[in-house]
Formats: structure tokens, C-alpha cells, sequence
């Protein structure tokens, strides 16, 4: 592997925990770390900052299981399985964070970011697949950029006969100093689902959202920037998105957390997850022959009060 895709002094590639493998990167604009285990993020600091994702010191690393924190890539479908067929024991979130991916090239950029490819094998020849042979014709490619700003893109391309419905989603887990002083903005108007109240569709009223207790919302047929201020550090994560028509926001709030085995005691006091996506009604159709790609960007300011 590093042989293949090792970048001298600033892509390594190396056995992480659980025996997986992971690649770690290291350059003048920022230190950062990835598995191919889901082709999920673990690790991104841009020069001058402090570690903009949150990564749980009890998370899984194992194959068919999550990695708690950094970015799961959720697809093909989001929560529970309610799109398509049924059958089998569909992971909640779908199959591509439970999995390995094969890189298929990386690259330096002229500014200085490294960026890595992955593709995900097509499900039906898993070992592990559950009954979901409405997906086999998808073929789903995963680019990162890591840089001042990180950049990740979802590419699905329809190589069957048949129009193919799937929803997605990068589950960004990002650090926050204190989840009662942070502030979600840029969703003022947009209508959610919520959750924790039997998924009722709701309004977002105020400027900004908030968590004094758990907070579990996809806001749909929404497109502009989100904000994360994290009042406590005086840090601002801006999240650009494009082909994305939905947010998810989620914090546990204690009680809930309290139920994930995997999650530090502590850690949801300090993670937001604001997830660029398209869920329920914004689930992407994607007829035969054709590509979609959803990608975000994210970059983080200071400032002083
Ligand atoms: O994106 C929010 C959410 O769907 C929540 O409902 C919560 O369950 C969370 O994801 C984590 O899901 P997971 O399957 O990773 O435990």
C-alpha cells in the first residue's frame, strides 16, 4: 500500500488500530488521518489550529462496525432502512462506514493538499452483504482533499438499466469546546424532522439552533452554508456544500449517550454533528448511465471578542 500511494514525508500509509489500515498525512498546511475502513476521516488540524473533529477513544475499529467520530460516510440509506427492499438485517446508516475501500490514487496539490481517492467494492461480491441487491448497480467513489480547508466528495454513477433511489450523508463529528455554548447557524426558516419528537416536522424559528438536551434533526431542501460557533473556543467551522439538499444536526445530550457503548463518557459535551447530506424526501433518483456527486468544504476561522 504505501508503496503504491505513499506520498514522501507527507502521505504515510500504516496499520492503525484493530489492524486496519490508515494513512496519515503531514504537511505544511495541515496534519490529518484516514482509514480505508469506511473511507472515513479520523483526523484533520489545519496549521495554527486545534483538531477540528472529534474522535471517540472508545470507538470500534473493526470490520462490519462504525468508527465512532471523524466523518462516517452514511450510504446508501440513513438511519433505519426505509427506502427500497427491506429484507435482511440492513445496518442502521448502510453499508460503506462498515466497510473497506480501495484507494485508487493519490496526489499533491499545487497549494500544498493531498488528495486521496477511494472507491467502495460493489456490496454483492461482500462476504458479509446483506440481501440489498437493489444497490449491486451502484458504483460510489470517495475524494478527500486535505488541505487548509478539507474537501470530500461522494461520486455515484448508475451502471445498471434501472433508476436507483439512495440517501447519504458525511456524519461529521466535529470538536467543539463545549456543546452548552455552541450555536448551529445558517438554518433560520428551513423545515426538519425532528426525532426526538416522533420525527414531527417543525420550523426552525430562531436564528440559531442550540442543545440543552438532544437534538437529532434533518433539515431538508436546504442548500446555503452552515455555521458551527463554538462560543467556548472562539472558533468558527464553516461547512459549504454542493448537490446537498439536506443538514443533519445531532447531539446525543447525555442520556442518550449514556446508551452508546462506544462513545467517551464525557464526549458529547464536546462533539456537534452537521452532516451535509440528502435524506428522506431529498434522497437522490439516479436513472441508468448517470452520475451524482455530493461534496462539501469545510474551513475554520478565530476570533477574538
Ligand atoms: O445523524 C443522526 C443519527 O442518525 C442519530 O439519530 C443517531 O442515532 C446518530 O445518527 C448515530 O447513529 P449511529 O448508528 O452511528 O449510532
Amino acid at each position: 500500500m504505501h508503496n503504491d500511494f505513499g506520498i514522501k514525508d507527507k502521505l504515510v500509509f500504516a496499520t492503525g488500530h484493530g489492524g486496519l489500515t490508515m494513512g496519515t498525512i503531514n504537511t505544511d498546511v495541515c496534519t490529518a488521518s484516514f482509514y480505508l475502513h469506511g473511507a472515513h476521516v479520523t483526523n484533520w488540524q489545519p496549521a495554527g489550529h486545534e483538531p477540528v473533529l472529534y474522535l471517540s477513544t472508545r470507538s470500534n475499529y473493526a470490520p462490519g462496525k462504525a468508527i465512532r467520530g471523524g466523518i462516517p460516510i452514511i450510504w446508501p440509506w440513513f438511519g433505519a432502512k426505509t427506502i427500497g427492499d427491506p429484507k435482511g438485517s440492513p445496518p442502521a446508516h448502510g453499508f460503506a462506514r462498515n466497510r473497506p475501500w480501495d484507494i485508487i490514487a493519490t496526489s499533491i496539490s499545487d497549494g500544498g493538499a493531498v488528495r486521496v481517492t477511494l472507491t467502495l467494492p460493489p456490496q454483492h461480491e461482500s462476504s458479509d452483504k446483506p440481501c440489498l441487491d437493489e444497490f449491486n448497480d451502484l458504483r460510489a467513489v470517495c475524494e478527500m482533499e486535505f488541505g487548509e480547508t478539507l474537501r470530500m466528495a461522494l461520486q455515484v454513477t448508475n451502471t445498471g438499466a434501472e433508476a436507483i433511489t439512495y440517501e447519504q450523508a458525511f456524519h461529521s463529528y466535529f470538536a467543539v469546546s463545549d456543546i452548552s455554548k455552541t450555536q448551529v447557524q445558517g438554518l433560520k426558516g428551513i423545515d426538519y424532522l425532528d426525532k426526538v419528537d416522533s420525527f414531527k416536522q417543525k420550523t426552525q424559528k430562531d436564528d440559531v439552533v442550540t442543545f440543552n438536551s438532544e437534538v437529532d434533526r434533518p433539515y431538508l431542501d436546504c442548500s446555503g452554508a452552515v455555521t458551527i460557533d463554538d462560543k467556548a473556543s472562539q472558533r468558527k467551522i464553516i461547512i459549504n456544500r454542493d448537490h446537498s439538499n439536506s443538514v443533519i444536526v445531532w447531539n446525543p445530550g447525555l442520556e442518550t449517550a449514556a446508551k452508546l457503548s462506544d462513545l467517551d463518557a464525557d464526549g458529547w459535551q464536546h462533539f456537534v454533528c452537521v452532516e451535509a447530506g440528502n435524506v428522506a424526501k431529498n434522497a437522490v433518483t439516479l436513472p441508468p448511465g448517470n452520475t451524482h456527486t455530493m461534496s462539501m468544504a469545510v474551513s475554520v476561522i478565530k476570533y477574538a471578542i
